[in-house]
């Protein structure tokens, strides 16, 4: 593909990217910031995918892919689908498509777990190895995206390929992984809802034992490479593996996982993205000449399955609920309002949403995008990865939910927001929620896409809902 050579031509002689000398910061145009986006991005191409980070994450995630091929269709439609269509050469037979794809070329010191720990059986000599979890399934958003940007025969048949793919893994995570029997999809790890150690899950993972027995003769290569107060703690990270192993040593099955597993959790945001996902695949459907109905009625119900299961009417806002206990979680955190993005959600749901996103817990404003959990909490920590920190892959998502649902002012100040982030810090992985300093990995790559993504709106409709 010329445009893939093209970016590695291109890398040579691009600046590396990295926290500027102050003196900068304040002239950054926004023509400056989309080519620090392209440098960031087409740095962290490896042969046939994106890294999320150089540094910190050197495989292919599986929810990074998806939002850096939002941002890739910005740019270059040809290397979006190249990139995603690498992470769907991993996908299973049974449909779940790895939260990672290991890259064969990167040594197994240099990210844990990797390959060796998974071990993953093979399933297709020549596809590429990844893991037994999952992530959030954002990705028929993103081929729906993509085709937008794009459309013509080619894209058409992009989307032919990606059709089946997509409904295979709607289907994996609606029937096998719908462990609680209520429509939901649980995550069976906090690594699936890729906000790993977020708050939402502490009730939940109390339960596990936090044997730090289990890191011994394991080394984590994260506190190697990013600071140790950023990062999940050793009790946080013994009880990952500990689940890993679990459900790893169990065969990856998903039989009677409540019973069996000791960490099955409804996420919201999960869930929000499995409809949204039906959504996009209704569109997809009218493309390829299948059905859009089936998907607009899954849509439906899973809406209200989350509606019904994980609204908690004291706080105002969306929970995780513990399928083993039936509790949901007491935090709030910015999990629960992502379900603004779904287009079928009752009026009084969404004013509650959007009032709680510009209260003082999470503390939207001009200056400042909604953090990542709620800043009165007592173990609020504004520097720790998921427990307070901004991320622009949710403020993008609740972006799309504030114009999905006409609060056109409050989008506009949340875009304006998340750009003038990166103008003062650059394309960091997080940002401290009071500062607005650069926090984790300096050249991350869904920061860096997403941001191309707003720069590259122009003046374009509110996205809309369901295909009529
Ligand atoms: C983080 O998760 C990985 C494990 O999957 C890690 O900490 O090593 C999360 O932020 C997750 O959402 C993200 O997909 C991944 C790669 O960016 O990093």
């Amino acid at each position: 593909m010329s445009s893939i050579s093209t970016a590695h031509t291109a890398m040579a002689s691009l600046p590396v990217v990295d926290r500027p000398p102050a003196g900068q910061l304040t002239e950054r145009t926004p023509a400056d910031l989309w080519h620090m986006a392209r440098a960031v991005l087409d740095a962290n191409w490896s042969r046939n995918h994106t890294v999320p980070s150089r540094t910190l994450y050197p495989h292919q995630w599986s929810w990074d892919a998806a939002f850096i091929a939002i941002g890739l269709a910005r740019i270059d439609p040809d290397r979006a689908w190249h990139d995603l269509r690498s992470l769907f050469l991993a996908q299973w037979p049974d449909g779940r498509v790895p939260h990672i794809v290991f890259d064969p070329d990167v040594a197994e010191r240099d990210y844990f777990p990797g390959p060796g720990f998974w071990q993953v059986p093979l399933r297709r000599p020549g596809h590429p190895d990844g893991t037994g979890i999952v992530q959030p399934p954002a990705h028929a958003l993103a081929v729906w995206e993509i085709y937008q940007r794009a459309p013509g025969p080619q894209a058409e048949a992009e989307l032919r390929w990606f059709y089946p793919r997509l409904v295979a893994a709607q289907d994996y995570l609606s029937s096998c992984r719908d462990a609680g029997g209520n429509g939901l999809a649980s995550i069976v790890h906090p690594w699936e809802s890729g906000l790993d150690n977020s708050p939402a899950w502490d009730a939940a993972l109390a339960a596990v034992p936090a044997d730090l027995g289990v890191l011994v003769g394991r080394q984590r290569h994260d506190n190697r490479v990013a600071a140790a107060a950023h990062r999940p703690t050793d009790e946080d990270y013994a009880r990952f593996v500990a689940l890993a192993l679990g459900y790893r040593d169990g065969g990856y099955r998903d039989d009677d996982l409540a019973a069996r597993h000791d960490f099955v959790v409804e996420c919201p945001t999960f869930n929000a993205l499995l409809a949204a996902a039906e959504h996009a695949l209704a569109r997809i459907a009218a493309v390829v000449g299948a059905d859009p109905a089936v998907h607009l009625d899954r849509a439906a119900r899973i809406t209200r399955a989350l509606d019904d299961q994980l609204w908690n009417p004291r706080t105002g806002m969306y929970h995780a609920r513990d399928v083993r206990t039936g509790r949901l979680s007491p935090a709030r955190c910015v999990s629960g309002l992502v379900p603004l993005i779904l287009p079928g959600l009752p009026p009084d749901r969404v004013a509650a949403l959007v009032a709680a996103a510009g209260s003082s817990r999470f503390g939207l404003s001009a200056s400042m995008p909604v953090a990542s959990y709620d800043r009165s909490a007592a173990d609020f920590d504004p520097v720790r990865y998921w427990r307070g920190p901004v991320w622009i892959n949710i403020n993008w998502l609740l972006r799309r939910g504030l114009r999905e649902h006409g609060h056109l002012d409050q989008a506009e100040t949340l875009r304006d927001a998340m750009l003038e982030l990166v103008r003062r810090s650059g394309y960091y992985e997080y940002f401290h929620p009071e500062t607005g300093d650069g926090v984790g990995s300096a050249a991350f790559s869904w920061t860096a896409a997403l941001v191309l993504d707003l720069l590259g709106e122009g003046e374009a409709p509110p996205v809309s809902g369901p295909v009529d």
